[in-house]
Formats: C-alpha cells, structure tokens, sequence
C-alpha cells in the first residue's frame, strides 16, 4: 500500500533566542527531503510552510496573551493553532504528518494535532526537557516549554489551544536529557513522565533504552508522535543548533533508535526541529534531519 506523508513546513522561529531556525525547513528540503523518503511505495505530498509574519512586519502593539513570562505566545499561538489543524487532518485523511521547525514550540501544535482523535504517545528526543512553565523559565523562550504546555502544566492550564488532552503524560518519554534547570528538573521527577538521560544511555545503551522509551509511549495508546530535536545528537554530528550541548547521541545511535521507532510500527506523526542553518556547517545538519526522518519512516538499506 502506498504510505502518504504530507510535509508541514512551521518556520517559526518566536519560541528561541537565537534567529536562523526559521530557515529549517528550506535547508531540510534543499537537503533532498523527498528524494530522501521516496521508496517504492511512499509518496510525498508537500503542503509548503505556514505563515508565520516577519519579525519586521509585526505589530510591536499588538496584544499578546499573557501567561507569566514566555514571549511572542501570540505568534506561537497562531502558527500552533492552524499547524494543529493540519496534522489533525492529515491523520484523520490516512496521511503521516511529518512536521519541519522551526523551533520546539511548534511541537505544541503537532502534539495537539497528533492527539485530537486519537490517545497518543509522546517520544521526546533531545538534550533538553522542555518541560519549563511561564513560571519556570529562565529565559521565557517558548522552545523551553512545549512538553509541559501540551501537558497543561503551571499557567498553560488555561490554554486550550496548548493542551494535548489526548496525551496521558504516563505515556510520554523524555530521551537523552543532559541539560536541565533546576525547577525543570523537579518538575520532571514529580511528573508520570518517564525520562532517560545520557547517563542511562551510556550504562544501558541505546537500543534497551529506546525499547523501553517505545514501551512507555505505546502502552495502550493509539499510536506515537516522535518528537526530534537535532541538538539530541553532539554537536559533532549536529552543529546547526541554536542550543549545542556537549555528550550527546552519536550518528550510529540517533539512526539505531529511530530505525527501532520504525520497526516498532506505531509511529503516526513526526517533527524535526531546531535546525539552524546559519549556524550549519554546510548544510550537514539538515541533511542529518533528513536521513533520521528517512530512517524513522522505515528506510532501509537492504
Ligand atoms: B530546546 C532552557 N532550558 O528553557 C530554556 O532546544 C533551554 O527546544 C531550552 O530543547 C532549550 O530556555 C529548548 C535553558
Ligand atoms: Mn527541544
Ligand atoms: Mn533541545
Ligand atoms: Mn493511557
């Protein structure tokens, strides 16, 4: 049967400090994303990228939601809102939503879209939680917050068009942390949030921990939105990120664990995010995102 993956482009790029992921899902296509995920049986239908206005033609007075400290949530608000409704109706027209950042906050968008008709399981990987509140945050960066806003965590109770009420959080597995601040932290151990760090990976590794992260997200849900953050690999791997941190996932691990997400065979949505092309160094990283994409949707060599 032929596999239909409809490509979202969400150059947002409100949720990070640092601009230049606004251009991720142009680096990701110029890195050959069809060429790369076309099989025999797949076909790719690109839906372009979502509007998001320039930072220059913004309105500086426009009224922005408030919710404790987090910047630009009116501009994550509304990119989140229709990229939600396009993965929602891509999974309900037997499509696979495979969503390009853009920064993380765009995950609030495809989670909630992900799990609109469907209980969903949530496999995060990255070097970071996510997992601050408007509260926690130290930065008000929205990119630090999209776990726990689709979980509805501290003043993301009251935002209907963050939260995920499809996702049950026992069903949600942060992998490959190793950078975490302090009050994301407690939050994260008081949560049913399941999370591995690099440290689990270097005593364990990646294939028992990944078998263990699917088990979690897969328990008596429908099916599973992975979650990819290319600063999850080393920078050695992937320097085209806003938020490089030392000691993270190798090339062979970062393909091992996602060819498991493929064999496993309940993925039904995927993001790619944070690619960062002015940081790139030749457009490596995009061509990373492109080949663990490939290897995620079951690409295989023999
Ligand atoms: B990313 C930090 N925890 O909240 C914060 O790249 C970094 O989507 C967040 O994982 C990194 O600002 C967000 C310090
Ligand atoms: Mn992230
Ligand atoms: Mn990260
Ligand atoms: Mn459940």
């Amino acid at each position: 049967m032929t596999e239909r993956i409809r490509i979202i482009g969400a150059p947002l790029d409100y949720g990070a400090d640092r601009r230049g992921v606004d251009m991720g899902p142009s680096a990701i296509r110029y890195a050959g994303l069809a060429e790369g995920l076309a099989t025999g049986d797949v076909e790719c239908l690109d839906h372009g990228d979502l509007s998001v206005p320039r930072a220059e033609e913004r309105d500086p007075d426009a009224e922005q939601p408030r919710a404790g400290s987090a910047k630009f949530l009116k501009e994550v608000r509304d990119v989140c809102e229709r990229l939600s409704r396009s993965v929602a109706e891509a999974c309900a027209a037997g499509e696979f939503p495979l969503v390009l950042g853009g920064d993380h906050s765009i995950a609030i968008g495809s989670i909630q879209g992900s799990s609109r008709d469907a209980d969903v399981g949530v496999l995060w990987f990255d070097a970071h939680g996510d997992f601050n509140t408007p509260e926690t945050s130290p930065s008000g960066n929205v990119h630090g917050m999209p776990m726990a806003a689709a979980l509805g965590h501290g003043s993301f109770v009251d935002t209907p068009w963050a939260n995920a009420p499809g996702v049950d959080p026992e069903n949600v597995a942060l992998v490959g942390l190793r950078s975490l601040d302090e009050e994301e932290r407690l939050a994260i151990r008081d949560s049913p949030v399941t999370a591995y760090t690099m440290s689990d990976i270097d005593e364990r590794g990646i294939t028992a921990v990944t078998e263990d992260a699917l088990a979690v997200a897969g328990d008596d849900t429908d099916g599973i939105h992975a979650s990819l953050d290319l600063d999850w690999l080393d920078p050695k791997e992937a320097p085209g990120v806003g938020t490089p941190v030392r000691g993270g996932v190798t090339y062979r691990e970062a393909h091992a664990a996602l060819e498991m997400v493929a064999r496993e065979g309940s993925l039904r949505s995927l993001e790619v995010v944070e690619v960062n092309p002015i940081l790139d160094t030749e457009n490596e990283t995009a061509s990373l995102a492109v080949e663990l994409a490939a290897s995620a949707l079951g690409k295989r060599i023999l």
